[in-house]
């Protein structure tokens, strides 16, 4: 079973970080973060992870976006959490250096080149934000946001089957959203 204590160091540093960020819902950002570790933890049990690979997981999720929507720094992350987790998190990371058609396939082969407990993260994530779309997406945006989440599917299969079912299904019912 994971670490209590990891995950509220994680939680507490992801908190600090994303200050007063709210989702596209207007909710506080750690909603979003906090769904993304429950889906992880869910996963971790289902599959059996070991206590080492789902405290990794369960990190990695509670800090996934710090270093895209925050000031804080890989050499932040380092110093907290070690270098496995930084570059975990790294890898979850689009570069906003890179034209914004790359971004997703170049996180997408970075996050290969990681072991499965961090490449599931990914799964969990659009697993979660495959929810009724906020009230400003039009029918293209929608449509855009489905085929990314096939291709992250086809990208990420193999990583957690639990999870990649869950998103299959996810992408499934996302089909009521658009007409
Ligand atoms: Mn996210």
């Amino acid at each position: 079973m994971f670490s209590q204590e990891e995950y509220l160091k994680a939680l507490r540093f992801a908190a600090k970080a994303h200050k007063e960020q709210k989702t596209p819902y207007g909710l506080p950002y750690l909603t979003h973060v906090t769904s993304v570790a429950m889906e992880v933890i869910h996963a971790s049990i289902e599959s059996k992870l070991d206590d080492d690979k789902a405290n990794k997981a369960i990190s990695c999720a509670l800090l996934h976006d710090v270093l895209e929507d925050t000031d804080m720094t890989f050499d932040d992350i380092f110093n907290e959490f070690g270098l496995d987790i930084a570059e975990g998190v790294e890898a979850l990371s689009k570069y906003e250096s890179l034209p914004k058609k790359q971004q997703m396939q170049d996180s997408l082969n970075r996050i290969l080149e990681q072991p499965y407990e961090i490449q599931l993260v990914k799964l969990a994530d659009r697993i979660t934000n495959l929810q009724k779309p906020p009230k400003d997406w039009d029918n293209e945006k929608k449509k855009a946001y489905l085929k990314e989440a096939k291709f992250i599917l086809s990208c990420l299969k193999n990583s957690n089957l639990y999870l990649s079912a869950r998103l299959e299904k996810k992408i499934e019912d996302y089909n009521q959203y658009i007409d």
